[in-house]
């Protein structure tokens, strides 16, 4: 059983982690608790059982429930701290951390409040070990008056992240909707990330990389669908930030030895492995490697591949990367 342990202790970047996923229930009644918000959940064990999804909105649901107890800096620094130590306990040497400002600032969370806590944990993580980054994303069920809205609110603190990315509900919600923020931010000489090809087809990945101009698509499972596509982002070395455990309760693939994650390693494909919500979707990134690679066979070649792949599809600066590889 040395597969196992290698997936462990292996150096790996995570990619795609939103950081409002990673709230743990106990840490949720905690919040709650000290900031007097009312759940309607009586225990964690209630809510727990609540985590029983049948396909992405019905997550989303929950998920924007969960962050209803976030209102102060500190609340924001403990929830990122949680995680960042979870990073460090799976080997996790540089993470990228999604968080969705419009979750907050619809309560009435200042912008400020929301990125300093966020990036006060980061800079905290060097003691860590973990580079940890943030990448701002507009929600998608929303306008693009909104997301305008929300990046001229971030920009003061335009220093505080590094890129931005789409997410929340994808079918009827193509990326085009998003194209003149995307360009905005793109002259900000921001990066550009997008979920596409999660629940949505095929079109949406080529949207997201030819409208929204994105370095990186998250899932993107569905690219297989397509081989044109499959051609393309193996051509262009675009990385898919590939969530199995996300993919098995979300009901996007029936049971995990189904997942297609090796047919897109064998494709030539820069993909990775993550764990997009954890406390949601029932584990951090390692058992998202240690579950995958036992359902579907994968073997230490793949886990090789895959932990190059991860510091490959990052955004740490050529310098790091060399230091990574
Ligand atoms: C998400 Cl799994 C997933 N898909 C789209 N948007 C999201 N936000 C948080 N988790
Ligand atoms: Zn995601």
């Amino acid at each position: 059983e040395r597969l196992p342990a290698l997936l462990a202790a292996m150096p790996k970047a995570e990619l795609h982690i939103h950081v409002e996923g990673s709230l743990e229930p106990e840490l949720i009644f905690q919040l709650a608790r000290r900031n007097g918000v009312r759940l309607p959940y009586a225990s964690v064990e209630e809510l727990r059982r609540a985590y029983a999804f049948s396909n992405l909105q019905s997550f989303l649901d929950i998920y924007y429930a969960g962050a209803s107890v976030l209102l102060r800096e500190q609340d924001f620094y403990d929830m990122a701290w949680a995680y960042l130590q979870r990073a460090q306990a799976d080997n996790v040497l540089r993470a990228e951390i999604f968080f969705d400002p419009q979750t907050h600032t619809a309560r009435g969370v200042p912008m400020e409040t929301v990125i300093h806590g966020l990036h006060r944990a980061c800079q905290d993580a060097k003691q860590l070990g973990v580079d940890a980054e943030l990448i701002l994303c507009f929600l998608r069920h929303l306008s693009e008056e909104e997301a305008f809205d929300t990046l001229e609110q971030a920009l003061p603190l335009r220093d505080r992240f590094i890129g931005v990315g789409l997410d929340s509900s994808e079918l009827g919600h193509p990326p085009e909707k998003f194209a003149r923020v995307f360009a905005k931010c793109r002259q900000q000489g921001l990066h550009l990330v997008a979920h596409a090809g999660e629940e949505g087809p095929p079109a949406y990945v080529w949207s997201a990389l030819d409208v929204l101009k994105v370095e990186r698509i998250d899932h993107g499972v569905q690219s297989a669908q397509d081989p044109a596509l499959m051609k393309r982002l193996a051509d262009e070395h675009i990385p898919l930030t590939v969530c199995p455990l996300s993919n098995l309760k979300l009901r996007v693939f029936p049971k995990l030895e189904q997942h297609n994650l090796r047919e897109l390693l064998d494709a030539g494909l820069v993909a990775t492995v993550n764990s997009d919500d954890p406390a949601y979707f029932g584990g951090y990134v390692n058992a998202n490697f240690l579950e995958t690679f036992a359902a579907t066979g994968l073997d230490a070649q793949h886990a090789y591949r895959l932990a190059r792949n991860s510091f490959e599809g990052s955004f740490a600066d050529a310098s790091a990367k060399k230091k990574y590889l």
